[in-house]
């Protein structure tokens, strides 16, 4: 059999269209009344419908860092003086720049610079990232939040404030954890890898053997990946053996729950995490496309794999291992670690996966639940007519076959009792993807909101809209809104699949940090 082939070139998206757009959208009087700010930034722009053109609509995020305020802007390409604008909130994460200013300050608080002259004592991004003042008459002061470790006192952790309007050390802010004195997770943060911008946005990814054409895709690492917050290592027009099988692949939405233990020391109660900070891990082989993406000679090794934080690489590798193309990102959320991988065997099985780990902190030993939720945009044989099937054993009903169609819109539960699977199928050529289940992938609590839903394809739903947040009621994933009881049967369709990840450090069975299902392919010959 001929050897694989896997090329990687640079690929265009809409989002390189947007920032030659941003200036005009920036520039619009509906905008300009909103945000006075001279630094306008463009935060988030999507393409509502597949192939849209000239007309297609659209929807852009644009914050304004000196009021501290965001607007949406919606409208259509060919019309931007009739486009709607309105105010949102949205608080962006620190960047680098912004988070480097904070831990300066917290450098020169008299107390705090002196722990951190001790031995081994340094600085990190802790949970919640942001500790923001809200005043009586609705404005904001942005507090950024820094970690401070010391390994060898009395008092391990502390989430201290920096308040960025004057540098105003707040060392005790409303809403982080408690000073700890015992902490999880001994690996340190590290963040010495280099940060080369600007690569390509995206990637054009093939795998061949010999004159067949396996796998042909576009991925973007997840610092340009779409959503609120991102969505990790993100897949688009996804074809094996020359026939597209999705259009869209991602996790657009990552939550953490804590129990008891953790709220009663300042931890959560949960954390809407995002997708889009990229961490270092190890990747040795070339960038063929650019800086940002690596295409490898030996496997990838993130933190889950050898234990440090540190790397000499950030962005998507690519390793193939003579079974199958490994796509593979780090990401960091505060202290949080996360692996989006995700695998393309060379007999057309996808194998979605996301991984979970930390660097030290005082909340991670509190037993936790991280929920991740794939979004997968299924364009079996095209966008149209797709529809999806139920597996039971035993049936639902009695004498009734084990498959059953899912007619329309709905939530289901992963039920290991009937060994519940799904198959998404294009009515006219019987091609499609069987979904299984992970064995680690578990079933949702009340906070975890579901398994799979099954919905219509709608632009404006990539995720449910919320940004970072620590409330429950809020960060809790909002996808039952999008499942309106429409027909699903012959469709442009999305799948969302959550896995559910429960997290105990006091229970010493071991178990894998990662979920996620096998999706088998149907019909393909
Ligand atoms: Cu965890």
């Amino acid at each position: 059999m001929d050897e694989p082939v896997v090329e990687i070139q640079p690929y265009e998206t809409e989002r390189d269209a947007a920032s030659a757009l941003a200036g005009d959208l920036m520039a619009l009087n509906g905008v300009r009344e909103k945000l006075p700010g001279k630094q306008l930034r463009m935060l988030d722009f999507r393409l509502l419908e597949k192939d849209g053109g000239n007309s297609a609509p659209f929807q852009a995020v644009i914050h304004d860092p000196e009021t501290y305020r965001s607007v949406m802007v919606s409208g259509k390409l060919s019309a931007l003086g009739e486009a709607d604008v309105r105010s949102v909130r949205f608080r962006p994460r620190p960047d680098a720049e912004e988070f480097a200013r904070a831990v300066e300050a917290v450098g020169s608080h008299p107390e705090l610079g002196q722990v951190l002259t001790r031995d081994g004592a340094h600085v990190y991004r802790p949970m919640p990232p942001l500790a923001d003042i809200e005043h009586a008459d609705g404005t904001t002061d942005r507090v950024v939040t820094v970690g401070v470790r010391d390994p060898g006192g009395e008092v391990k952790h502390r989430v201290v404030g920096v308040r960025m309007r004057d540098n105003a050390v707040i060392p005790s802010p409303a809403g982080v954890p408690a000073p700890a004195s015992n902490e999880c997770e001994t690996t340190p943060g590290v963040d010495d890898c280099p940060d080369e911008q600007p690569g390509p946005r995206s990637v054009r990814v093939r795998v061949r053997r010999g004159a067949t054409e396996l796998w042909n895709l576009v991925v973007s690492r997840p610092a340009n990946s779409s959503g609120t917050n991102g969505s990790g290592a993100e897949l688009r027009f996804v074809d094996y053996r020359g026939t597209r099988v999705l259009y869209q692949a991602h996790v657009p939405i990552l939550n953490v729950q804590y129990g008891a233990d953790g709220h009663a020391i300042g931890c959560g109660p949960t954390y809407r995490d995002w997708q889009n900070q990229e961490a270092c891990f190890t990747a040795d082989g070339d960038d063929p496309a650019g800086p940002g993406y690596r295409l490898c000679g030996s496997a990838p090794a993130t933190i889950l794999d050898n234990g440090t934080d540190s790397g000499n690489f950030r962005g998507v590798a690519f390793h193939h291992d003579g079974s199958e193309l490994r796509i593979v990102s780090e990401l960091a959320a505060g202290w949080y670690r996360y692996i989006s991988d995700w695998r393309l065997a060379d007999d057309g099985v996808i194998r979605p996966r996301f991984g979970f780990a930390g660097v030290s902190n005082p909340c991670t030993c509190q037993a936790h639940t991280h929920h991740a939720y794939w979004r997968l945009n299924f364009d079996i044989a095209g966008a149209a007519d797709d529809r999806v099937d139920e597996y039971n054993d035993p049936p639902l009903t009695a004498g009734a076959g084990a498959w059953t169609p899912l007619r329309f819109e709905t939530r289901r539960e992963r039920l290991p009792l009937r060994r519940r699977q799904w198959r998404v199928i294009n009515r006219a050529t019987q091609q499609g993807y069987h979904i299984v289940p992970g064995p680690n992938d578990s079933t949702a609590d009340a906070y975890g909101a579901g398994d799979l839903w099954v919905l219509r394809r709608r632009g404006n739903e990539i995720d449910d809209g919320q940004g970072f947040t620590t409330d429950p009621v809020l960060s809790r994933a909002h996808l039952d809104d999008f499942a309106g009881g429409e027909s699903v049967d012959g469709r442009d369709l999305v799948v969302w699949y959550g896995g559910h990840f429960h997290h105990d450090e006091h229970d010493h069975t071991p178990v894998p940090h990662v979920v996620g299902p096998d999706l088998y392919p149907v019909g393909f010959h």
